[in-house]
C-alpha cells in the first residue's frame, strides 16, 4: 500500500489530505488518487471483519474521503449546458447508506460533461421510477456495498421494467457487493469495477 492508502487506514486526516494535494500538484490523474485511496478504504473494512477496526474507524475514515472528494471535485468540474448533456441518474439501492463510490462515480460523470442527478443514499424502487419520469435519465446507476441489499437491486430493476422505462434507460450497477454475475441476472446493462471503466462504456452508447 502507498503512504496515502496507509494514512487513510490510520484515519490520519492532515497527512491523507497533505498527501492528495501533493499529488495533484505533482499531476498525478484523479483516477489515480481515487485508486490509492480505496485500496486504504479496502484494508480499512478487511481489518473491520477481521476486528481490527471499528464502526468508528470506518466512519471516520468515511469523513476523510467525503473532504478529499471536495479537494478533487473541482479538478474534474466541467460547464456545459445543462440539457444537451447525457443524463446519468444515481444513487445507492434501499437499505444501503454507503455513499463514498457512488458520490466519486457521480463526481467523474459530471468531470466528464454529463448531467448528474443524485438521488442520495437508501433509495427505494419508486424513488428512482418517480426520478426517471422527471428527469429522463440516459442511464441510471445502482451502487451496492451490501449483500444483504442484492434483492433491492433486483426490485430496483423490476420497478423500472413494470414502470414501462426498461427500454429508455441503460442500467449499470457498482459497488464493492457488486459483480459481473449479479448485474446479469437482475438484468442490468453493464457491471462497472469502477467510475473509469463505466464512463468509457458509457461514452460508447
Ligand atoms: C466506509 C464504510 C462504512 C461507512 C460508510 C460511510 C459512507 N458515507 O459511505 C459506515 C461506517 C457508515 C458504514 C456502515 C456500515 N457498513 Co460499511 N464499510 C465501509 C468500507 C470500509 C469502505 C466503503 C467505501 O467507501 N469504499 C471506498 C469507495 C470509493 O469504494 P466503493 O464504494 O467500492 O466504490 C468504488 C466502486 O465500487 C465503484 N462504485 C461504487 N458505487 C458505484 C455505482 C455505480 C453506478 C458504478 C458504476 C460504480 C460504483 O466506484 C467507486 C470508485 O472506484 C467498506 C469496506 C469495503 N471493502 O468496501 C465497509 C463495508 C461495505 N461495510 C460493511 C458493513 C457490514 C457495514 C454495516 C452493516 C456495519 C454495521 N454493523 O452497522 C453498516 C451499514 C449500514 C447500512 N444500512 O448501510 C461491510 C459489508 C459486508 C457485506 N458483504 O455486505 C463492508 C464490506 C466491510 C466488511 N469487510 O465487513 N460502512
Amino acid at each position: 500500500m502507498t503512504d496515502l492508502a496507509d494514512a487513510l487506514v490510520d484515519c490520519d486526516e492532515e497527512t491523507v489530505l497533505d498527501l492528495v494535494r501533493q499529488r495533484v500538484d505533482s499531476g498525478s490523474a484523479v483516477p489515480d488518487i481515487i485508486a490509492e485511496c480505496n485500496d486504504g478504504m479496502s484494508e480499512l473494512g478487511n481489518r473491520f471483519e477481521e476486528g481490527d477496526a471499528f464502526i468508528p474507524d470506518l466512519m471516520f475514515a468515511g469523513m476523510i474521503m467525503k473532504k478529499v472528494t471536495d479537494e478533487l471535485t473541482p479538478l474534474v468540474r466541467q460547464s456545459g449546458e445543462a440539457g444537451s448533456r447525457k443524463k446519468l441518474l444515481i444513487g445507492t439501492v434501499k437499505n444501503d447508506i454507503h455513499d463514498i463510490g457512488k458520490n466519486l462515480t457521480a463526481m467523474i460523470f459530471q468531470g466528464s460533461g454529463f448531467e448528474v442527478i443524485d438521488l442520495g443514499t437508501d433509495v427505494p424502487a419508486e424513488k428512482f421510477v418517480a426520478a426517471i419520469e422527471e428527469h429522463h435519465p440516459d442511464i441510471v446507476g445502482l451502487s451496492l456495498l451490501l449483500t444483504t441489499s442484492r434483492p433491492s437491486v433486483r426490485s430496483t430493476v423490476e420497478a423500472i421494467t413494470k414502470a414501462g422505462f426498461r427500454d429508455s434507460v441503460k442500467i449499470c450497477l457498482g459497488g464493492a457487493a457488486a459483480d459481473a454475475v449479479l448485474a446479469q441476472e437482475t438484468g442490468c446493462d453493464f457491471y462497472g469495477a469502477g467510475a473509469i471503466d463505466t464512463l468509457k462504456w458509457a461514452k460508447t452508447l
